[in-house]
């Protein structure tokens, strides 16, 4: 049983951060037999090789130089996908020219999979599982939408890792031997911790002149390395970058988080921590549609004048309101505890439904079944029941 996942790199980490958890995790848990075989086919390589240390991005392609990472055979974008049982473009990429005819010549044809981007507006719901006829070789395209709703694919999930999570918190050593892989100082270790993984027009200076004049606490940047800095109260340390294997751990560090993009959006929904999300700028700005989007799925879980301090420092924070972001920083920091009960209990439900790599599976399957008697033998891919 033969996936290929596209992944065409539009630009920063997320294409390649989550088709690369994808990949991996199909690799880990949909265990189809010793047949399986999970192959990503990215066209820059070289992003991919920040995410994963593992992978030697400068060798890929080279001879006949295949990089085999976690169970992911990872190829160049030329390569040659014959006899595929499941195509994945990832965000709708435009596959290389000659696999969609490839495609269309094979028999059985593969199953073609778009998995779209992560949206918490609910039109996804009526658009999952649609299927599009390719112009070039006829074939069904699904589009195949992760979501917050039971009606989509669900979110990438990977089957222990909450039980990582719960492991990490009952660990009195974990945060601390975290902390200091990342270069903080000891006592600086002991402080309540905040990440900050905006994109460049957040007004990460204001935020941080808000918080020197707070409680002390450690603000944690994926910039640098550098030397820790204090502002007033403040400690601000550019850690560098951590491998994606790690930024779940250093999420589970944290008291609260900005996150941005997709990828870090759904880990710090798993990480059921307090949080604010910047969405990937958009030229048309319909990402502040899906912030507000986004803001609305908090309501149920939160009191009103909670509802109202995540609204209000999420907004200044995507928008760049310089002068409301202080008061909206005090405001949503006295409403922490209920946004800590709020985020746990969204989590918690949100973990309640079927992952997207369970959900993809599935989908699959029936796919197979509903196809001749010859593709029996395929029937046996099944989900391992975790
Ligand atoms: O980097 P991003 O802004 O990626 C964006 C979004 O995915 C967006 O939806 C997409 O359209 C655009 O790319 C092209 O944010 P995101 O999605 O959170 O991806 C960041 C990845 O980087 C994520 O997998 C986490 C990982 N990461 C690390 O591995 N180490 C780190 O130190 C940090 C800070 C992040």
């Amino acid at each position: 049983m033969r996936y290929v996942i596209w992944c065409q790199v539009i630009d920063h980490f997320g294409d390649a951060g989550v088709c690369w958890r994808l990949a991996r995790t199909l690799a880990q848990e949909l265990s189809s037999g010793p047949d399986l075989e999970i192959i990503l086919a990215i066209d820059r390589p070289a992003v991919l090789g920040r995410l994963v240390p593992a992978f030697d991005s400068a060798n890929l392609g080279r001879s006949d130089t295949v990089s085999m990472v976690d169970g992911v055979r990872i190829v160049d974008w030329q390569f040659p996908a014959l006899e595929v049982d499941v195509m994945i473009s990832a965000f709708g990429c435009r596959l290389p020219h000659g696999v969609l005819e490839t495609m269309g010549q094979q028999d059985p044809p593969p199953i073609w999979i778009n998995l779209e981007h992560l949206s918490p507006q609910t039109w996804v719901n009526s658009c999952h599982t649609l299927p599009s006829p390719n112009p070039i070789n006829g074939l069904p395209e699904v589009f195949f939408f992760p979501g917050f709703d039971p009606q989509t694919g669900g979110l990438l999930r990977e089957a222990n890792l909450l039980e990582r999570r719960d492991r990490f918190h009952a660990d009195p050593q974990a945060r601390d031997v975290c902390l200091a892989e990342l270069g903080v100082g000891q006592a600086d270790r002991q402080l309540p911790a905040l990440l900050a993984f905006g994109y460049a027009d957040a007004p990460l200076d204001v935020l941080i002149q808000t918080l020197a004049q707070g409680e002390p606490m450690l603000l944690l940047l994926p910039s640098g390395p550098a030397p820790s800095v204090r502002h007033g109260a403040l400690r601000v340390h550019a850690f560098g970058w951590v491998p994606q294997s790690d930024f779940d751990r250093l999420l589970w560090c944290c008291s609260a988080a900005f996150v941005r993009g997709e990828d870090s959006l759904v880990r710090a929904h798993w990480a059921a921590i307090p949080f604010i999300w910047q969405p990937y700028r958009q030229r048309d700005r319909s990402h502040h549609d899906q912030l507000d989007a986004w803001l609305e799925r908090w309501q149920p879980f939160l009191s009103e004048p909670a509802a109202q301090a995540q609204v209000s420092l999420a907004r200044a924070w995507d928008r760049g309101d310089r002068d409301h972001l202080p008061a909206a920083w005090s405001e949503w920091l006295e409403c922490l505890p209920e946004l800590q009960t709020g985020a746990a209990a969204w989590s918690r439900q949100l973990a309640a439904g079927p992952s997207l790599v369970h959900s993809l599976g599935e989908f699959v399957r029936d796919r197979l079944e509903s196809r001749s008697p010859l593709s029996h033998s395929l029937r046996h891919s099944r989900l391992d029941s975790r």
